[in-house]
Parts: structure tokens; C-alpha cells; sequence
């Protein structure tokens, strides 16, 4: 067991201004997903009007909005949420991994945590399971990674 003693983040949400930045395709599956990570935040002790909800059209608009968010400032977080789900989508591949790179750009060049609440799944029922059934709420996780990052981070 390590006697060092760790730079830790706090779950604390007090204070905090975070956006949910949603995509509107498949809209049933990433509701439930913004309901996890609104949630996750208010319980944390996040005020509700500090936060607020950015709808896109899909998962792929979502970097060149939360660039601009990031223009503006003002947030100490971003938390995307989406569903990108193979069986209905040919461009799948192109479409997950230009968010998900994209979304790795803006935040490391703006130095503000950005929330990976997309899922990339095989099939819809996949995606069902990890928007609040059986394998979680990933909106929730994604909440939760990013509070946890923000407190990390000031404290380095
Ligand atoms: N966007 C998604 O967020 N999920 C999907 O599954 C999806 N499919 O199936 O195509 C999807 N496509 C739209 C894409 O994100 C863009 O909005 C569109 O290509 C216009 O630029």
C-alpha cells in the first residue's frame, strides 16, 4: 500500500457552471442520458441554473460547438452526451472517432475538462442498457469524470 498522499478531486459541484452539450439524433436514447448527468450534478451540489443544456444536431457538430463555449468561457466543464449506435449508421467509424478526437483537441487546448458521454454502440439495445438500465447511466459517469477532473485540476 502507497504511503504517498494523493492530489485527489473532491465530488463537490458547489459553485460550479457546467454545459450539456446533446445531440438531437437519437434523441429518446440521449435524453435519459442528460436526465444521468443533470442528476449526477444537482446531487453533487451543483445549482441547477448554472447549468445549461446546448442541443446539436448529431454527435459529429458537437467539437465546433464546445469550441465556441470554450470562447465564450465561463464553464469549469463540458459534459457531451450522444449515442452513436453502428446498426443505424454507415459512417459509424468517421463519425465516432472525429468526435472523439476533436473533442480530446478542445479540451487540452483550452485546458477545461470535456465530459465523453457519447455512446458508440453495436446495436440500440446496447445503447438502452448504458442510458440508465442495466449497464449504468454513462450521462451520469461522464458527470461525474469531469467534476471529478475539474477539482483535480485545481489543485494542481
Ligand atoms: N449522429 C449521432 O449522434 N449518432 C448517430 O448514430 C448518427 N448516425 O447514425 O448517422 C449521427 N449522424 C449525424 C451526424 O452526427 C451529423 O449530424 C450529420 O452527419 C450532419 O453533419
Amino acid at each position: 500500500m502507497s504511503q504517498l498522499e494523493a492530489i485527489e478531486g473532491q465530488l463537490r459541484a458547489e459553485g460550479l457552471r457546467f454545459a450539456l452539450v446533446a445531440s438531437r439524433f437519437n434523441d429518446f436514447i440521449v435524453d435519459r442520458l442528460i436526465n444521468g448527468a443533470e442528476d449526477y450534478l444537482v446531487r453533487h451540489g451543483a445549482d441547477r441554473s448554472q447549468l445549461e443544456l446546448i442541443r446539436v444536431p448529431g454527435s459529429f457538430e458537437m467539437p465546433v460547438v464546445v469550441k465556441k463555449l470554450m470562447d465564450k468561457g465561463g464553464y469549469d466543464g463540458i459534459i457531451c452526451l450522444g449515442a452513436i449506435i453502428r446498426g443505424a449508421t454507415p459512417h459509424f467509424d468517421y463519425v465516432a472517432a472525429e468526435v472523439s478526437k476533436g473533442l480530446a483537441n478542445v479540451s487540452i487546448q483550452y485546458g477545461v475538462p470535456v465530459g465523453y458521454g457519447i455512446l458508440t454502440t453495436d446495436s440500440l439495445e446496447q445503447a438502452i442498457e448504458r442510458a440508465g438500465s442495466k449497464a449504468g447511466n454513462k450521462g451520469a459517469e461522464a458527470a461525474h469524470a469531469v467534476l471529478e477532473t475539474v477539482r483535480v485540476l485545481a489543485q494542481i
